[in-house]
């Protein structure tokens, strides 16, 4: 922070970087995994911070995690036990339980800091930690994934970027974890980068996981204060015929805007639409 502005420099987008306007500082702490920091802005509302990259802001976090949950959760015909990877927000199980099916919400953050601080600083988000469906596990995703086999209908993975804890769970190993956790029929989507900013990375995800999953595809959402304005999607079922790109289950329009305040199902099918650069280079 410096003259009272955010800002998100990094490596991973070289030459840019969002800038926030600081109002209150509320926390600041270095956990076990990474440093967490706390704002409030002066037009964004609180800001959750890992070691510089903006996680979420309660102005437009509803973008990101109504669509890594619903495209998932909407191309599985009856998701009764759903697991959560990274997360520990709280806004991505927030989501899940808003599909009266679900019978069991886990979660798996491996920083009790990120959990602790949501329940105090982001209330609106962390409402999905302390949900009666929900359970939360404080450890790795990689090394709690191993134990699982055919167990979960849908598998959400809500991980940092790649630069820091969440580096494995965006190589191949992490994918056939994924792949094996599920029952039958399972469908699995994973935070997947900007497509602006990290193609090549895409490139390579999206092979890696069209060699383990018959059905793998990328999608986007429109997000501003995350790097370039978007974040993309992994979306992968185990079951070849499934066509995750259109909706499986669906609310009622007047059900979709009491629930949600960017999904629909018309845009759970524009979000595969890929602009030409990114559809040939992901072709
Ligand atoms: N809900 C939107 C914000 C996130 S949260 C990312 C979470 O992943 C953090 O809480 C972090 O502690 C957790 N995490 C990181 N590595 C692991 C791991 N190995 N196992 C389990 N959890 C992990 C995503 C923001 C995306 C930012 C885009 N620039």
């Amino acid at each position: 922070i410096k003259d009272g502005w955010f800002r998100e420099i990094s490596d991973m987008w070289p030459g840019q970087a969002m800038t926030l306007k600081v109002d209150k500082v509320l926390h600041h702490e270095k956990s076990q995994y990474q440093d967490v920091l706390i704002f409030k802005s002066t037009h964004h509302g609180t800001v959750l911070v890992l070691d510089n990259v903006i996680q979420c802001t309660e102005r437009d976090e509803f973008s990101y995690q109504e669509m890594i949950t619903h495209l998932a959760m909407n191309s599985h015909p009856n998701p009764k036990k759903v697991l959560v990877i990274g997360g520990g927000d709280g806004g991505v199980l927030r989501e899940v339980v808003k599909h009266d099916c679900v019978e069991e919400a886990i979660l798996c953050d491996i920083d009790e800091a990120v959990i602790r601080l949501s329940k105090q600083f982001l209330p609106k988000m962390a409402e999905g930690l302390t949900h009666a469906k929900s359970t939360v596990h404080i450890g790795d995703g990689f090394k709690f994934l191993e134990e699982y086999k055919n167990t979960f209908d849908v598998i959400i993975t809500d991980s940092s970027d790649p630069d820091g804890p969440a580096e494995s769970l965006f190589k191949k190993p992490y994918f056939q974890l994924l792949h094996d956790a599920l029952r039958q029929g399972g469908v699995i989507t994973t935070q997947a980068e900007n497509q602006w900013l990290h193609l090549e990375l895409i490139t390579k995800l999206k092979k890696d996981c069209k060699e383990i999953f018959p059905v793998a595809e990328y999608a986007y959402t429109t997000i501003p204060t995350y790097p370039s304005g978007q974040i993309g999607f992994m979306v992968c079922c185990k079951d070849a015929s499934r066509d995750v790109k259109v909706p499986l289950r669906r609310w009622t329009v007047e059900e979709e805007e009491e629930k949600c305040r960017y999904y629909s199902a018309e845009i759970h099918k524009a979000s595969f639409v890929l602009p030409n650069f990114a559809k040939k280079a992901l072709q």
